[in-house]
């Protein structure tokens, strides 16, 4: 596939958010980009996005009132970690990694990347953003990095599960599903395919979801009326596995780039009690991450 051309910057000057989150929230899923002078995107990669530097990464999670991040190594860098690594470690422990790494990678790699506060891989498998890996090579990968006591996150469009579930299921460690698993929003809550999601959640104790990109899947727009009952569902019914994060800078989006204050707004929606918000942004996250 082509690169596309260009990129849509993150919001220059989001608003605060009116919802004030509790004490040590985490940002439990965003990225660093670049600088490319400094960290060259990936001569593979299928976007090329704007430079969002840790600096402002950090700036960010202060404004709207975050303790902590988890930075999600994104496919722009491909396997070169060396951004989120190095965000990682001038973060003053407030900040937590998921690489992308091939089988190549050494363990010497892996050992250095789990001091510096990397705590998964990312197995991608959305076309658009990815060259194909087969299924041998992720388990070889899963089954070093399971002893470390990683997990690993998956990104796939709901309409793929009934392929990739019986792969998912047999995986080692925690698995940790991107994005609500992608649902439909026009299709709806009960539709089969966003229950089969839910019952693969429910069956699987290992298995967390982040709530989190109502922007790539709203149809309606901000305040994302559309997506809340998904996220809302998902927070009633697995509360202890659910975790929250903003996606800045929002990589590939084809419009316009959210306002990360109004993407905060979003969290009493889905999580309307002080104990659930607790859960999402402290509890949840801590434990998967801090523990
Ligand atoms: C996201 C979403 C996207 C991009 C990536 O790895 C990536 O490049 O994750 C996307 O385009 O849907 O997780 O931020």
């Amino acid at each position: 596939m082509a690169m596309s051309a260009g990129y849509i910057p993150f919001h220059p000057d989001p608003s605060k958010p009116k919802y004030a989150p509790p004490a040590g929230a985490v940002d439990a899923h965003c990225h660093v980009f670049g600088p490319e002078r400094k960290f060259p995107y990936a001569p593979e990669r299928k976007y090329t996005p704007c430079d969002a530097p840790k600096e402002k990464l950090f700036a960010l999670r202060d404004f709207l009132g975050f303790d902590k991040n988890v930075i999600v190594q994104a496919s722009c860098h491909s396997k070169d970690n060396r951004a989120m690594i190095d965000a990682l470690e001038s973060s003053n422990n407030k900040a937590r990694g998921v690489a992308f790494v091939g089988e190549e990678v050494t363990d010497a790699e892996l050992k250095a990347m789990d001091r510096a506060g990397v705590r998964g891989v990312r197995f991608n498998f959305v076309r658009r953003l990815v060259d194909f890996t087969p299924r041998e090579v992720l388990n070889r990968i899963a089954a070093r990095v399971a002893p470390l006591g990683w997990h690993i996150v998956v990104y796939f469009e709901m309409a793929d599960l009934p392929e990739l579930e019986s792969f998912f299921t047999t995986l080692p460690t925690t698995v940790v599903v991107d994005h609500m698993g992608t649902p439909d929003v026009k299709k709806g809550v009960d539709h089969p395919e966003n229950q089969r999601f839910h019952r693969l959640m429910g069956q699987h104790r290992n298995f967390w979801v982040k709530a989190t990109c109502p922007e790539r899947m709203t149809i309606a727009g901000p305040p994302y009326d559309d997506v809340a009952p998904f996220a809302k569902r998902l927070v009633e019914q697995f509360p202890e596995r659910v975790i929250w994060g903003t996606d800045w800078p929002h990589p590939n989006m084809k419009k316009e780039a959210p306002d990360d204050g109004a993407l905060v707004d979003f969290v009493p929606r889905l999580a309307p009690t002080a104990a659930a918000q607790k859960a999402l942004l402290v509890d949840n996250p801590t434990r998967l991450y801090w523990s």
